[in-house]
């Protein structure tokens, strides 16, 4: 049957309007989708893979066109990427700092080109908050807080004193000196726990190996490792066997992400206690971006759900385990 001249009319009109929408503005690509920037900390540890896979797979899900960098854990590297994010006129820019300083004049520049910024993961120390529309990820304190709980209930009744070795994140980063801080604040409250050693394992499992090695070479006596993450405590297990001695016996171990590898090690004893750091912030940094591209609030601060795993946790998360 004929079209009706109106109906061609208004599909045309409706075809002009669409293209006109799509090849518009800044930030839209030439596809029409919206462009997100992300500058991604590096690939350091399990934690980080992870994230980058929610973070690329909810892109491609949200219909959002992702422009992203690695940046091997260097902040000159990340600075580089938000500023070639600016220089191609993305419509958002999204990154996870690798340390908590010096992002004053790179957030200033997008600032001025209007582009907004998401935190994800990490924070800045920037006293200017409109520097950035929110944050998305963890309280590193809390995590902090977790572990220290777990020590303080099991060497509660210890006769002498308990000897902490302690492997810090990325020095200057947020999960570091957060994480550092919330354990610190807990065991205060026991003068028989001493920190006796605490030192940057970078968050790798590396350097990890490498610093628990020093350790027990520096060490009379190790009770407890806390590591800041996973990838870190499961070098130390390597360095803690090659030394002759059993991990989650001879030395305990609290750790903190709750990647497969670390709940692995938990379920068959080799760590005691895991603190979960949650890395699947793609969905709801997707949400955020579209929102924050259409002009909408959105809150300040969003932190993410996260739990804590004891052996028999373990065993049972493990089967379905995404990362
Ligand atoms: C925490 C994240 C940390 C993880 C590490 O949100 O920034 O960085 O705990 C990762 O595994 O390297």
């Amino acid at each position: 049957m004929a079209r009706k001249p109106w109906t061609a009319i208004v599909a045309g009109v409706a075809g002009l309007l669409l293209l006109s929408a799509c090849g518009g503005g800044g930030g839209t690509g030439g596809g029409g989708a919206l462009t997100l920037g992300f500058a991604q900390v590096g690939a350091e540890s399990g934690w980080r893979t992870a994230n980058t896979k929610s973070i690329q797979e909810s892109a491609k899900a949200a219909g959002i066109e992702l422009k992203f960098s690695d940046a091997q854990q260097k902040q000159e590297n990340q600075i580089a990427a938000i500023r070639s994010y600016i220089q191609q006129k993305v419509k958002v820019i999204a990154f996870s700092p690798v340390v908590e300083s010096g992002w004053d004049t790179v957030l200033k520049e997008a600032k001025t080109a209007n582009i907004p910024v998401i935190l994800t993961d990490r924070a800045v120390d920037s006293p200017d908050k409109s520097l950035y529309k929110t944050f998305l990820g963890s309280d590193f304190v809390a995590e902090g807080k977790k572990a220290g709980e777990w020590l303080a209930k099991e060497f509660g009744s210890a006769a002498g004193d308990v000897s902490i070795v302690e492997l810090q994140g990325t020095t200057g980063s947020a999960p570091a000196n957060d994480r550092k801080k919330g354990f610190a604040d807990v065991i205060a409250s026991n003068p028989k726990f001493k920190v006796v050693a605490s030192q940057t394992g970078e968050f790798t499992r590396a350097k990890g190996k490498e610093v628990m090695e020093a350790f027990l070479k520096s060490q009379p006596k190790i009770d407890v490792l806390y590591a800041h993450n996973d990838d870190m405590a499961l070098g130390a297990i390597e360095a803690i066997e090659a030394a002759g001695k059993v991990p989650g016996k001879d030395i305990k171990i609290v750790s903190v992400d709750g990647v497969r590898d670390a709940l692995q090690a938990l379920a068959d004893g080799k760590i005691n206690h895991v603190v979960e750091c949650n890395p699947l912030l793609g969905p709801q940094l997707m949400d955020l971006v579209k929102k924050v591209a259409a002009g909408e609030q959105v809150p300040p601060r969003i932190e993410t759900t996260e739990t804590e795993f004891d052996q028999a946790a373990a065993k049972a998360a493990l089967p379905q385990r995404q990362y």
